[in-house]
């Protein structure tokens, strides 16, 4: 089992996910918004690049057919229905309603990443039901931190290393090759690992705090949460929905 990683969106040339199974993680906040979503009960949903995209495309097909949500610089965009509080994501406004979703980073690791093999969603909520999902596959996996314009975010990378480590277990350490970035997520977390709730560590890092200076520090409470979900979701097709195990390995 090989395992690479990625610390931030544009670091990597695109052709390096082809043929693998790509985990986009975006803690704060963005992938544990989707999963928000999906568990309760949004069909479907679209990432987009850009607000103008999202409004575009919703027009195409019907702007009533759509909720549209995200963020620019942590705040809800003007015309939008929601932000990227996973919180606003209740079944009460979700169940049944696709989404369209644009955000800074998140949303766009998925498009930088299309051509993978497969690509799943990861966060601190579903960490356990990625890992296991992890350990069967024959591909490659490339760990997607979606970081903060162009720069690593801790809370991505000690996700990811969460991962890894759960993985370096099952697996048996020796038949796991870890490249550089991959060793760098896992000695992270190890750091990290039984130093209390996965809470504070959010706390303490760069976007955690500026989450926190907009009001915003029930988000962190929220995404720090480990396996609060046991959801496994893939972009298929442009759309990421909840996962059969059903085309995976
Ligand atoms: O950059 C992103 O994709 C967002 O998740 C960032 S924020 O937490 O909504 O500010």
């Amino acid at each position: 089992m090989r395992i690479d990683l990625a610390f931030a969106v544009g670091e990597r040339d695109p052709s390096e996910f082809d043929g693998k199974t790509v985990v986009v993680i975006d803690v704060l906040r963005a992938s544990s918004t989707i999963l928000t979503a999906l568990a309760n009960g949004c069909p479907e949903v679209i990432p987009v690049a850009e607000p103008g995209d999202a409004f575009a495309l919703a027009e195409k097909y019907g702007r009533d057919q759509f909720l549209i949500g995200g963020e620019r610089k942590g705040l809800k965009i003007p015309g939008f229905d929601l932000g990227n509080s996973p919180e606003e994501y209740s079944k009460e406004v979700v169940a049944g309603k696709k989404l369209i979703f644009t955000t800074t980073n998140g949303a766009k690791a998925f498009l930088e990443a299309a051509n993978a093999a497969e690509i799943l969603v990861g966060a601190f909520l579903n960490v356990s039901r990625v890992s296991s999902y992890l350990k069967k596959t024959d591909r490659e996996i490339f760990l997607f931190c979606a970081g903060k314009e162009g720069r690593m975010g801790l809370e991505d990378l000690l996700c990811a290393g969460m991962i890894i480590d759960n993985l370096a277990f099952a697996v048996k350490d020796e038949s796991v090759e870890l490249t550089d970035p991959a060793r760098t997520g896992m000695f992270a977390y190890r750091q990290i690992a039984g130093m209390g709730q996965m809470v504070v560590a959010l706390t303490q890092t760069d976007h955690g705090r500026y989450l926190s200076s907009l009001g915003l520090s029930g988000d962190l409470r929220y995404c720090g949460q480990v396996d609060l979900l046991s959801v496994l979701a893939r972009l298929e097709e442009g759309r990421i929905v909840m996962a059969t195990e059903v085309g995976g390995p």
